[in-house]
């Protein structure tokens, strides 16, 4: 029998599955190459933690590793229900609050080690997480596209620690009760962009969309739809998708330096994100959120279970 224990949580409704016991293979190289060697190698660890019947098409796992960095506090491979991501806003959050109820950190500044780079956490006296997410940016602006039954929709492309496309024009309004067309929508967009061979700057695929609309609540500044690349919509603003809105507006000049901007999510959840400029038509944002503790547990897995390594495990 193998034992992997864990705890879970959610930020603004968005699960995190911070995976407590190595992971067989794992244990060396860089965060990169052991990002790019959970995919290649040891996918079944990635699809038995994240899918069903243990996990979930929301579920994003965070696979906590011992820092790069001399000064950083951990480090971490963020992973969903069809693969590895390069950074995780939720996640982080939901990470630095499992970090704090394990008793490794204490409210404070934190260093956290991605492959995508070191970003800094900060846990306040009360609970709320601040996330020093990497420099993002916008990196192509007012992209048409083509879509079959929409006609021409328009977007940004923009690097938030993921890849996305982020647009307002949204053909429903942006509330549960349209998920399902939303979803359609956006993994239609998510297609269109592969088919005209729009990427991100270093070639790879645009698999975040982003649709925004004004908020329902009058005390938030906007809200969103977010596809993730597994097309589960993210039940929280997602922490990397509001760096790269900021980024946009950022470059639109819509929201200066150092001024708040309330993202509610789908489901009515919301992350606070602002930013200093850093130079090149950059940005480092700060989004800010709460995780709530969900679970804690051992995943089991026996030799004879048919669905032991996930439902759609190659
Ligand atoms: O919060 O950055 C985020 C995120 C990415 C995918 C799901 N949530």
């Amino acid at each position: 029998m193998i034992e992997i224990d864990y705890i879970d949580s959610h930020s603004g409704g968005e699960p995190t599955r911070v995976v407590l016991s190595p992971l067989p293979g794992m244990e060396r190289g860089t965060l990169q190459q052991r990002r790019a060697a959970l995919v290649r190698e040891h996918d079944r660890w990635r699809s038995m933690i994240a899918c069903e019947p243990r996990g979930s098409d929301t579920m994003v796992g965070a696979l906590l590793l011992p820092p790069e960095q001399p000064t950083s506090a951990a480090a971490v491979i963020f992973f969903n229900n069809v693969g590895a991501l390069g950074m995780c806003g939720h996640g982080t959050i939901g990470l630095v609050r499992t970090l704090a109820y394990l008793g490794r950190i204490g409210p404070g500044l934190h260093a956290i080690d991605t492959p995508v780079g070191t970003v800094r956490a900060q846990l306040h006296e009360d609970g709320r997480v601040s996330i020093d997410n990497v420099a993002s940016h916008r990196s192509r602006h007012r992209v048409a596209l083509d879509l079959p039954g929409h006609g021409r929709v328009h977007g940004d492309v923009a690097w938030g620690g993921n890849w996305f496309f982020i647009s307002s024009d949204a053909p429903w309004p942006l509330r549960l009760a349209h998920w399902r067309e939303l979803t359609h929508y956006c993994a239609a967009i998510r297609s269109a962009l592969l088919q005209a061979d729009i990427r991100g700057d270093d070639g790879a695929e645009i698999d975040h969309i982003e649709l925004n609309a004004a908020p329902l609540d009058p005390a938030n500044h906007a809200r969103n739809f977010v596809l993730c690349p597994g097309l589960a919509y993210d039940r929280s603003p997602c922490g990397t998708g509001l760096s790269a809105k900021l980024a946009c507006m950022a470059a639109d000049g819509a929201l200066a330096a150092g001024e708040v901007l309330r993202m509610e999510s789908v489901v009515g959840s919301v992350f606070e994100g602002s930013y200093t400029p850093v130079g090149d038509g950059r940005i480092q944002p700060r989004i800010s959120g709460r995780a709530h503790l969900s679970a804690q547990g051992r995943l089991l897995i026996e030799a004879d279970d048919p669905f032991a390594w996930g439902i759609g495990a190659a």
